[in-house]
């Protein structure tokens, strides 16, 4: 792939030496990881190809659709209302940072004791090694939690960034604060496209990532079957891609996927033994290419069959209303949607707990794994209170730490083992 896109990755201002090293692990990890399993579905193809040419076809269209005016923007959290980005002619793409890259570059600038995520986003930024966020005409960040909103003050100094402020409750008043909120990033995203938002292109895109949703939320379906039709590796990348790939592509491409999994639980057919203890992952988002644990989990003798989490169930549970007739109507739909996340920054935050064990039961889950990335104190602290609801559910519980090294992969095995030792 090199040859072919090194000229664009060259003028979009990349460390290219460093990207060649980037890719090259990665094609080696996604080989181990991923090609490695058997009985793979046909739609999977789907997925291979758009992580072989994860930094050159896609950023071919971004390059392309720039210069036919459109804007990038960039984005970390699922707080930020796309539709928004969509209906003003913006391309929306998840930055992924889920890689230890650049390092030595973030802890220059951030504490050592920072969440893996925020140094990997410093890291891919400061090292110039992802192509997403250099093709980024403004980076959105958010207040969610303390770590993420300092760090967007170190990232502006290096691209455009853009902060919302998130609410810290669910009261009326925080309604109030994120609808406002919503109309500044409106008006900030018009002034950077020099395009109005029309109620027509507001619907267009709520339908639009509405769309996206349904068809992950169909996905979630078909993995309730026992045994389960896909591996939670596949289904997490499934996740993953939806953050960067084109919509209508990938609700079409997940479409057909999904087909072909129906088809799968017609005939009984799974990719794992009946029998096999079936976990769930409540927690940190898993962003692309982080993959550590799910990899654990699925050679422990478990399948990894939902995930709690903003790659994953968060993201996807609630739809916007569609019967939305002005812009003024939409942007109240799509409030009601984005204060319905329940995300760990919240105080207090019981409809996660709810909605932890309520998935575990829907999944007929055997257990649910909590994964907190070290240093997250949002998830790392709401982890007691989770632990706690969900035994006296009688739903067995694992807590994780980790980050996204290697160095504790032995460590997470035996532990996931033992855990899968003791729920069989
Ligand atoms: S809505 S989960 S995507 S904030 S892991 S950076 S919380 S210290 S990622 Fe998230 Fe939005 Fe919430 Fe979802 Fe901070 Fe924790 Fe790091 Fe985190």
């Amino acid at each position: 792939m090199s040859s072919k896109y090194e000229k664009m990755w060259d003028q979009l201002g990349m460390d290219i030496p460093a990207h060649d090293g980037l890719l090259k692990a990665l094609g080696n990890f996604y080989g181990d990881i991923y090609l490695s399993q058997e009985g793979r579905l046909k739609g999977a193809e789907y997925l291979d190809f758009v992580l072989s040419e994860v930094h050159g076809l896609r950023i071919q269209e971004l390059v392309e659709a720039k210069e036919r005016g459109s804007k990038v923007i960039g984005t970390f959290c699922v707080f930020v209302p796309e539709e928004i980005i969509w209906a003003a002619n913006g391309i929306c793409v998840g930055l992924c940072a889920g890689a230890e890259i650049g390092q030595e570059e973030a802890e220059r600038v951030l504490p050592r004791s920072t969440c893996a995520l925020i140094k990997s986003f410093m890291g891919f930024k400061l090292a110039r090694i992802c192509p997403f966020f250099e093709s980024c005409d403004l980076v959105v960040g958010e207040t969610t939690c303390d770590g993420k909103k300092k760090a967007f003050e170190i990232l502006d100094e290096h691209t455009p960034v853009y902060v919302m402020e998130i609410p810290q409750m669910k009261e009326g008043r925080d309604r109030e604060l994120w609808r406002e909120e919503m109309v500044r990033f409106m008006k900030c995203v018009q002034g950077l496209t020099g395009l109005t938002i029309s109620a027509k292109k507001l619907s267009e895109a709520i339908r639009m990532i509405n769309d996206r949703r349904r068809v992950l939320l169909r996905l979630n379906r078909l993995r309730k079957a026992v045994p389960t039709p896909i591996s939670g590796r596949d289904a997490l990348l499934v996740n993953q891609i939806s953050f960067y790939d084109d919509p209508p592509r990938f609700i079409q491409k997940i479409g057909e996927l999904c087909d072909e999994l129906e088809a799968r639980v017609d005939k009984g057919e799974g990719v794992v033994p009946e029998g096999t203890p079936r976990l769930m992952v409540s927690g940190c988002p898993m962003a692309v290419p982080n993959w550590k644990l799910p990899f654990v989990i699925e050679s422990s003798g478990a399948v990894m069959v939902g995930e709690e989490s903003c790659i994953g169930t968060r993201n996807t549970r609630d739809l916007v209303r569609e019967d939305g007739r002005t812009v003024e109507e939409m942007l109240d739909h799509l409030v009601d949607r984005y204060m319905k996340i329940d995300c760990a920054c919240f105080t207090p935050n019981n409809e996660r707990l709810e909605h932890v064990v309520q998935m575990a039961r829907d999944l007929e889950v055997d257990g649910v794994i909590h994964y907190a990335l070290q240093f997250c104190h949002p998830y790392g602290i709401e982890s007691f209170r989770l632990e706690r609801t969900l035994k006296e559910a009688g739903i067995p519980v694992l807590k994780i730490e980790t980050d996204y090294s290697n160095e504790d992969a032995e460590i997470l095995k035996n532990r996931v083992e033992a855990f899968v030792e003791m729920i069989r």
